[in-house]
């Protein structure tokens, strides 16, 4: 599991906590970006106390929630303390909002099948019963206008707690995500779709964040309709060069 912090001091330990106590071998990777609060070095005890099943990745400041996956994912790639070769990686935010309950049924789901599973706010059994309006509405707005422009076939595409298979972070071309804040996982996403894996969504209630601040700004949903117009000019010119194969095929 991939925890990515900044200033998460009142939520790591106790998401560990229930992180290590579920029914199933995981180790954590949590990615820490030099947090003001001293996250890191809380997470560097945890590490001490549960060696090779809690992990700490340090980066030298605020370098965005994207970059902090894609560090997660080359650590869990290779990591090679815990007994194995990881089969799954799964990503999640540190402040509750993802509850560590949903993790058996979403690790079930790649059991079953899926490529990559999606802890869902918008299939049946979802939701986020205590999201102000304004939340509310960023959060349908950004999941709306990503999914018209980009042919998304999830349901929630904005979502960052998530299962991927292991062969579908070896096989996508990591290097060449260009977001590297909170549309890293629309993006991330489109690859998904595009290289024909399997996408699955499983219900979880997401809950608004208790302790510590949220990191969106106006600046990161800017970044964000960036992204989606960035994908949709690619995703447009990926479908003429298709058609114009297709006429030269059939000519
Ligand atoms: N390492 C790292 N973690 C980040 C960065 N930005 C956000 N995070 C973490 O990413 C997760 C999601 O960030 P939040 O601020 O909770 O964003 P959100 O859940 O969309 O917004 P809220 O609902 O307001 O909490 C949390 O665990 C943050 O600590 C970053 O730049 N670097
Ligand atoms: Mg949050």
């Amino acid at each position: 599991m991939i925890v990515p912090t900044y200033n998460e001091r009142e939520n790591l330990p106790e998401l560990v906590r229930l992180l290590l106590d579920l029914p199933i071998n995981l180790g954590v990777i949590v990615v820490d970006d030099s947090s003001p609060d001293g996250t890191g070095a809380i997470a560097d005890t945890l590490a001490a106390t549960h060696q090779n099943r809690v992990f700490v990745i340090h980066r030298s400041g605020k370098l965005g929630l994207g970059t902090a996956y894609i560090a997660g994912f080359r650590k869990a790639l290779n990591i090679s303390e815990m007994g194995g070769m990881v089969v799954r990686i799964m990503t999640m935010d540190a402040d509750f909002s993802h509850h560590p309950k949903y993790i058996p049924s979403m690790v079930h789901a790649s059991i079953e099948g899926a490529d990559l599973v999606i802890g869902s706010r918008y299939v049946k059994g979802g939701g986020t019963p205590d999201f102000p309006l304004n939340r509310r509405l960023l959060s349908s707005g950004a999941n709306t206008f990503a999914k018209i422009m980009l042919g998304l076939r999830a349901r929630d595409v904005t979502a960052g707690f998530r299962c991927y298979r292991r062969e579908v972070l070896e096989a996508l071309p990591l290097d060449e995500i260009f977001s590297s804040g909170y549309s890293f996982l629309i993006e991330m996403l489109f690859l998904v779709q595009n290289f024909g894996f399997k996408v699955g969504e499983v219900p979880i209630i997401f809950m608004d964040r208790v302790e510590g601040t949220s990191k969106i700004s106006s600046q990161e949903v800017t970044r964000a309709m960036y992204t989606v117009l960035r994908l949709f000019w690619r995703r447009i010119k990926g479908l003429s060069r298709r058609s114009r194969n297709e006429e030269g095929a059939s000519s």
